[in-house]
């Protein structure tokens, strides 16, 4: 195999193959990379999809693309698959922190390189994994918390909070972030907390179950703007007037909410950028030709308050 390699191969090239490098490593051929996204569940998925599919191409890099619908076992299946392929590098957005060793051993088994990109595992063993890019979600939870701190008086606010999807990173440090900064404000009471699993049909749902439940509500926490959205829709079915009556704080910064703040219905969202893409490809290449890449890439991102809509809304670009 090697000897039938070697005549089409520079003696580097054929030394770097020997020493198990890919033949990617030295534009011998397209990098392959296998990508297992979590799904479509909301307007930042989307966009963080298509910030991979146009970097990819752009890239020159051969992307075969999977959509798990949400499916942790829909995801361990694909990346089985990128490995039965030998694609050169496996990149994912793990929709939970659990339960990936196995596959991730596997993987490593394989001497296929695994890219993390805006979520992040629970594994022991960190080799199995070689870099995760994506934001900070505590420091997200403590913007959304310094944002009420700062800006909703009185000595009795209730909040009812929507949490992303039970297990994820996002839903586990949004809240931990959030309930960091209001710990010994005895004025802030999150008196409701539940999943909306970041869609905004299950946003709608969740938040006309809190309206009926409890009928003096001043403040909503929602780990992402598509549940926000979805809760909108069931204040305004219930007569009341959203970002007036119930002071709503979301995160992502996608066009819907810019729009809901136009609107006057959404009082801030935290950014949380999901424009991955170029970063992922050009981590891949270093991966592939064997460069030192950083165990933790952190997204820069800000906060966009109400009054700040109109002004930011031409400048985005998801
Ligand atoms: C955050 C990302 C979350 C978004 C949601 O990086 O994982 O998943 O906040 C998305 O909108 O569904």
């Amino acid at each position: 195999m090697l000897n039938r390699r070697r005549a089409a191969l520079s003696g580097t090239a054929f030394l770097a193959l020997a020493a198990g490098m890919p033949l990617a490593a030295f534009g011998q051929k397209k990098i392959v990379l296998g990508f297992s996204q979590i799904g479509a569940e909301s307007e930042w998925r989307t966009a963080n999809t298509e910030s991979i599919k146009s970097a990819a191409k752009d890239a020159g890099i051969d992307l075969k693309f999977s959509d798990a619908q949400q499916k942790q076992e829909n995801q361990i299946k694909a990346i089985r698959s990128f490995i039965a392929q030998k694609v050169d590098v496996i990149g994912f957005s793990p929709v939970v922190e659990t339960g990936w060793e196995p596959v991730l051993r596997e993987a490593k088994a394989a001497k296929i390189p695994v890219i993390l990109t805006d979520r992040t595992v629970d594994v022991k063993d960190d080799s199995l994994w070689v870099t995760f890019m994506g934001s900070d979600f505590l420091e997200e939870g403590r913007k959304a918390g310094r944002w009420l701190v700062d800006n909703v008086k009185g000595n009795d606010v209730k909040i009812v909070e929507l949490q992303g999807t039970v297990g994820s990173g996002p839903a586990i440090d949004r809240k931990k972030g959030f309930e960091e900064i209001i710990k010994g404000k005895p004025q802030f009471k999150i008196v409701r907390s539940q999943t909306g699993d970041f869609t905004r049909a299950k946003g709608k749902e969740v938040m006309q179950a809190f309206l009926k439940a409890d009928p003096k509500i001043d403040v909503l926490y929602a780990h992402n703007d598509d549940m926000a959205i979805g809760a909108i829709q069931a204040i305004e079915e219930a007569g009341l007037k959203p970002g007036k009556d119930i002071t709503i704080i979301s995160v992502d910064g996608v066009k819907g909410a810019f729009e809901a703040m136009m609107a006057g219905k959404l009082n801030v969202t935290v950014e949380c950028s999901p424009l991955l893409g170029p970063q992922l490809m050009a981590t891949v290449k270093d991966v592939v030709a064997g460069k030192p890449v950083p165990k933790r890439i952190v997204t820069k991102e800000g906060i966009f308050p109400m009054e700040t809509a109109a002004k930011e809304f031409p400048n985005r670009k998801y």
